[in-house]
């Protein structure tokens, strides 16, 4: 293989195309599936592509799960929806497009003993129409069980682009569904005028629902009689993350990930053979004030490599930022703690090139609230902590716990790998930073 100055060393990025990963755990495994498109590296002709991992770190490409059925509901594309364990077999939901020009959508039923082979449900479409009274969007349900049956909810939008609506239905057997209302409405100033890929769970004692469109959106409330009461809401990352949806593990955990976009010219990601990359994968947790808390897993520590570590020191004023001397790479981790202070932006520029022209920058706007486009309150005297997983052109970032910001880097030089500290409009106070190589087997 060619060196590829952008592809990802420790993030799954397949060969051609990826989008919507869709997380499942069974039998002790992770298991992603995503939209792909196996004929080359852009959006179009739809399969269900699947990897499996067993330490959440890395993957292994299983083959193709679904592929459209020529003259089938789905022949021109099996686009997102869920996977669901019941009646000793694994099953997916998921919208099959009919025709794409005009869109058209009905929902489809697949199933398997094993995961790896699946069969499409004869009776397909389970859902061939929307109900009346919404718009165009009609696709990517979400099903879980209930004592009684089991609900699903299918991404949709209000008419005349007002908001999204998440609509809800239920099934005693998974083939035949009824239509029962909206379980949510939202508001297109706040989260867009549909909702894409909506994931709904219960977390602590609350529910949450993501949606995306444009970004994905979190919202945590509370349902009863079919309805689902927001308290708060917010984004998920201020950057590249799209598309997220969720699954609890064998601890208990929530987990999430989401497509990471490509942000480059579509004539470069088809040269280059991939496009779209897998999120790290992020644990969901419900915060005192009931807001959503966001962190990278713990075990992508066992990527961790050769550790540096460097004490407090003050970050001077200045636009270009401040060398960690010694440090290089395209594949590494960072943890950096700001002590509370005046300086209105502070941050960390990673990928720089030796003159300092070229980098990715993940700066905190103290009079804005904001890191990078996400929004981040510091509490009075909080410290800012960053953790921030550079790969190649794919940059995480963290923010104490509530804030992401996912970055895409295509430098056309092979250099550009220094790590600086920035303080602007203020000097600023650094705590510490830690840093690991990390070390990916995959290294090409
Ligand atoms: N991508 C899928 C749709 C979904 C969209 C098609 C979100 O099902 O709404 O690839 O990225």
């Amino acid at each position: 293989m060619p060196f590829d100055l952008h592809r990802p060393l420790y993030h799954f990025s397949p060969d051609h195309w990826m989008n919507d990963p869709i997380p499942f755990f069974a039998g002790g495994e992770y298991h992603i599936f995503y939209q792909h498109n196996p004929n080359g590296a852009f959006w179009g002709t739809m399969h269900w592509g699947h990897a499996v991992s067993h330490d959440l770190v890395r993957w292994q490409e299983l083959p193709i799960a679904l592929a459209p059925t020529p003259g089938g509901p789905d022949q021109d594309g099996c686009f997102t929806g869920c996977v669901i364990a019941g009646d000793g077999r694994f099953h997916i939901l998921y919208t099959g497009i009919p025709r794409l020009n005009p869109l058209q959508q009905v929902q489809c039923l697949a199933s398997s003993k094993d995961l790896i082979t699946w069969e499409k449900y004869p009776g397909n479409p389970v859902i061939a129409a929307p109900p009346g009274g919404f718009g165009e969007c009609f696709r990517d349900p979400c099903a879980w069980r209930e004592a009684d049956g089991w609900s699903m909810v299918i991404g949709s939008e209000m008419p005349e682009h007002k908001g999204g609506a998440a609509l809800l239905y239920r099934s005693p057997d998974l083939a035949h569904w009824e239509y029962v209302r909206p379980l949510f409405t939202g508001d297109a100033a706040q989260t867009g005028h549909d909702f894409e890929c909506p994931d709904y769970f219960s977390l602590g004692d609350r529910h949450v629902l993501l949606t995306s469109r444009n970004k994905t959106w979190w919202h945590v409330g509370r349902t009863a009689d079919h309805r689902f009461t927001r308290d708060q809401w917010g984004a998920v990352d201020g950057g590249a993350l799209y598309a997220a949806k969720t699954v609890r593990d064998y601890q208990g955990r929530r987990l999430l990930w989401g497509w990471i976009r490509e942000e480059r010219p579509e004539a470069a990601q088809r040269a280059a053979g991939w496009s779209g990359v897998l999120s790290l994968p992020r644990q969901l947790d419900l915060r005192p004030d009931g807001s959503l808390g966001i962190e990278p897993v713990r075990e992508l520590e066992t990527l961790r490599g050769r550790h540096r570590r460097f004490g407090a020191q003050t970050v001077p004023d200045g636009p270009d930022g401040l060398p960690l001397a010694g440090v290089a790479g395209d594949a590494l981790e960072l943890q950096v703690r700001f002590a509370p202070t005046d300086a209105p932006i502070l941050g960390i520029r990673v990928r720089c090139s030796p003159d300092g022209a070229e980098y990715a920058e993940i700066a905190y706007d103290r009079h804005a609230s904001r890191l990078g486009d996400a929004p981040l309150d510091l509490a009075e005297m909080e410290e800012l902590v960053l953790r921030v997983y550079v790969d190649r052109s794919v940059i995480e970032a963290f923010a104490n716990g509530r804030a992401c910001q996912t970055l895409r880097f295509y430098p056309e030089r092979d250099d550009c790998l220094g790590v600086r500290l920035l303080a602007r409009g203020g000097e600023a106070m650094l705590r510490s930073v830690d840093v690991w190589e990390l070390q990916p087997d995959n290294r090409r």
